[in-house]
């Protein structure tokens, strides 16, 4: 029996949740399957950065987070988003352009904010969300909740100067954030060898006195446990962590990409770690899926996927006169509407 069965199923977790995890992560992938063939029929505009291998890194870390906390994403946040509770119907609205979308049809693949499930925004900034997220940190301390913010960016961030600024006001302020790194080994098309000198990231982020851990971001329940750990610690008021968690994109760096800098005997290997696979071998083993329930969990992503589908497919599209109405959004840190003479 392989390793990843001897061992059970997490204590802190009930069977529902377990199944919530895997079902997520199917809905993931089935989103970025169905959103790939439309982008190919030249139904969506724009670039579509897939994040197919990655799933159990949003799930995992999102299943220790609340409706309440905040998560900051990336160019390739599909994953992040879903896992934070996005639903698909308007994420691909929002992929056709839709005013019925997410952002009402102006963000796009790369720009998906829902305030109402603390999602503050994606960026095709690379690293851009990470020293937004302090701030967002900083709100809450101020605010004296016990929400936390959970910032998911790429290795190729790490090396960005933006990066080692969050880190050192993180540490400094003591606020409530997680930082986690999907280490996908590839930044575009550079290796991770090639972007960072060597020394491991969990060292050069402990230097700011920062609790660090890598974890196998192949193994959704690998990610929880590690996402537990930190959330309660600052939940708790611990202040900030970091988790980097090792995983790999199964295509290209966007759709159009592929990838042949990436060796094929290393796509195979990581292929065949694939996390939605893992988590559903270990389900089947604890005896909470049977294949009758995982079949069913496939129609009923398909379903639903399908449903979302056609949602976006009939809504309409953005009138040309509103094209300047809700770019800028004036709030003040506590969420309240700025008045007029205060919208700069
Ligand atoms: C500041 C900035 N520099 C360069 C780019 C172009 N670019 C887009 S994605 C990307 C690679 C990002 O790599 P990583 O952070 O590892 O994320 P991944 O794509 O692997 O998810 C680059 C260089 C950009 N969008 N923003
Ligand atoms: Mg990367």
């Amino acid at each position: 029996m392989s390793d990843e069965i001897k061992e059970g199923p997490p204590e802190d977790l009930t069977r529902e949740q377990l199944l919530g995890m895997y079902r997520r992560m199917r809905l993931i992938r089935g989103f970025e399957n169905r959103a790939k063939e439309h982008f190919e029929a030249g139904e969506i505009a724009g670039f579509l950065h897939l994040s197919q291998g990655q799933e159990a890194v949003p799930v995992g870390t999102c299943t220790a987070l609340r409706q309440d906390d905040y998560i900051t994403s990336t160019h390739r946040g599909h994953g992040d988003v879903i896992a934070k509770g996005c639903d698909v119907k308007y994420m691909f609205a929002e992929l056709y352009g839709r005013t019925t979308g997410y952002c009402k049809g102006k963000g796009g693949s790369m720009h998906i904010a829902d305030f109402s499930q603390g999602i503050i925004g994606a960026t095709g900034i690379v690293g851009g969300s990470v020293p937004t997220a302090p701030g967002i940190a900083l709100s809450i301390k101020m605010r004296g909740t016990d929400q936390v913010v959970a910032c998911f960016f790429g290795d190729g961030a790490t090396a960005g100067g933006g990066f080692h600024e969050a880190l050192n006001l993180s540490s400094l302020w003591q606020v409530p954030i997680i930082f986690v790194c999907q280490n996908n080994l590839y930044a575009l098309s550079h290796p991770w060898e090639k972007t960072a000198y060597k020394c491991e990231l969990s060292y050069r982020v402990s230097t700011y006195n920062i609790p660090a851990e890598c974890v196998d971001g192949m193994d959704a329940l690998a990610v929880y446990r590690a996402a537990r750990k930190a959330v309660d610690r600052a939940r708790a008021g611990g202040g900030p962590s970091f988790i980097e968690a090792k995983t790999y994109r199964f295509l290209g760096h966007y759709v159009g990409d592929p990838g042949l800098y990436m060796p094929p005997e290393e796509r195979e290997a990581w292929r065949k770690r694939d996390a939605i696979l893992k988590l559903g071998r270990q389900l089947r083993a604890w005896g909470c899926l049977t294949e009758e329930e995982d079949a069913q969990i496939a129609a009923d992503v398909d379903a639903e996927l399908e449903g979302a589908i056609a949602f976006a497919q009939s809504s309409p599209l953005p009138p040309p006169e509103d094209a300047l109405t809700d770019v800028y959004v004036h709030f003040d840190y506590l969420g309240n509407p700025l008045d007029e003479g205060e919208q700069r």
